[in-house]
């Protein structure tokens, strides 16, 4: 792709004027697993020159600028330490941007990205492409197991969180009973292979029709384990990766998504560049989908 039109040609620095804006939360500290998702920003932004902008299925050409406001300063801080700093970081950024990219981090920087939206948690609606609920409790702290749980905790109502992408034998019965009560949408891997991403999808946004802004959480252990080998918690029997594209793509067509995040890729985990390849196309899936709007 060496000498192509590709995606660091659209990025563009944090003063410049962009419909998108990107942000950097490395967060490694507090993960059920421990491991280096704080290098999936550095690397995510280095694996942006080989993803070209032309798509041969739409025949257009991604052309909207992102602004990227680098890192939010995170080095050695617990979760409840830079919950303030990344959720003011997607406050300044949803002020200039009409998408932002979050690029994690593991999966606890999906909570102040909903708290950044304003704080009005009845408004927010939350759809997670998780393998997981993230619904542990909250006994021990937090991790990036239990940002859904200490959303509903912060107030966040069940009527607004839809989850996408649900594994067996990765979540526990108490998860799970947790959600239904809480009121989330609950669709499974076998949902989705039954009745398409597409229908998912649309049962995801129908749930949250009545919220005004949704973050969209894209926790890439969704994904099939053989597609996706950079992420400790993804396993065999997830979701193809042609549809967790999809999904990503026609999410982010819906004016109200205002925060895309990207959570629990550990880049040391895939020695290949499959995972970083999936990553940066992630990026261009995110940009095609605003294009739609
Ligand atoms: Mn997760």
């Amino acid at each position: 792709m060496a000498g192509w039109p590709n995606l660091s040609d659209l990025m563009v620095g944090a003063g410049e004027d962009a419909p998108v804006g990107l942000i950097g939360a490395p967060l490694g500290t507090g993960s059920v697993t421990p491991g280096r998702c704080d290098q999936a920003p550095r690397r995510l932004r280095e694996t942006l020159r080989r993803i070209g902008l032309y798509d041969v299925e739409t025949g257009r050409e991604l052309a909207s600028r992102i602004a990227d406001h680098g890192d939010v300063e995170l080095p050695g801080l617990t979760i409840e330490q830079a919950t303030a700093p990344i959720r003011d970081a997607i406050a300044a950024s949803a002020a200039l941007h009409a998408l932002t990219l979050l690029v994690g981090g593991n999966n606890a920087v999906t909570r102040p990205a909903v708290l950044g939206l304003g704080g009005a948690l009845p408004s927010v609606g939350l759809i997670t492409l998780d393998a997981h609920f993230d619904m542990r409790d909250l006994d021990g702290g937090l991790s990036n197991g239990n940002p859904v749980s200490a959303l509903i905790a912060d107030g966040l109502p069940g009527a607004n969180i839809a989850q996408l992408g649900l594994a067996s034998f990765a979540n526990s019965e108490a998860m799970h009973r947790g959600a239904l009560a809480a009121g989330n949408r609950v669709v499974t891997m076998a949902d989705i292979r039954r009745d398409g991403i597409d229908t998912a999808v649309g049962q995801a946004l129908d749930h949250v029709a009545h919220c005004s802004a949704v973050v969209v959480d894209c926790d890439i252990d969704v994904i099939d384990r053989s597609q996706l080998p950079g992420a400790p918690g993804a396993r065999p029997g997830g979701m193809a990766v042609s549809d967790f594209f999809a999904a990503v793509r026609r999410l982010a067509s819906d004016p109200r998504v205002r925060v895309m995040d990207l959570t629990e890729w550990d880049p040391p985990l895939d020695p290949t560049d499959l995972s970083a390849l999936t990553a940066a196309r992630w990026v261009a899936e995110c940009l095609a989908g605003y294009e739609l709007r």
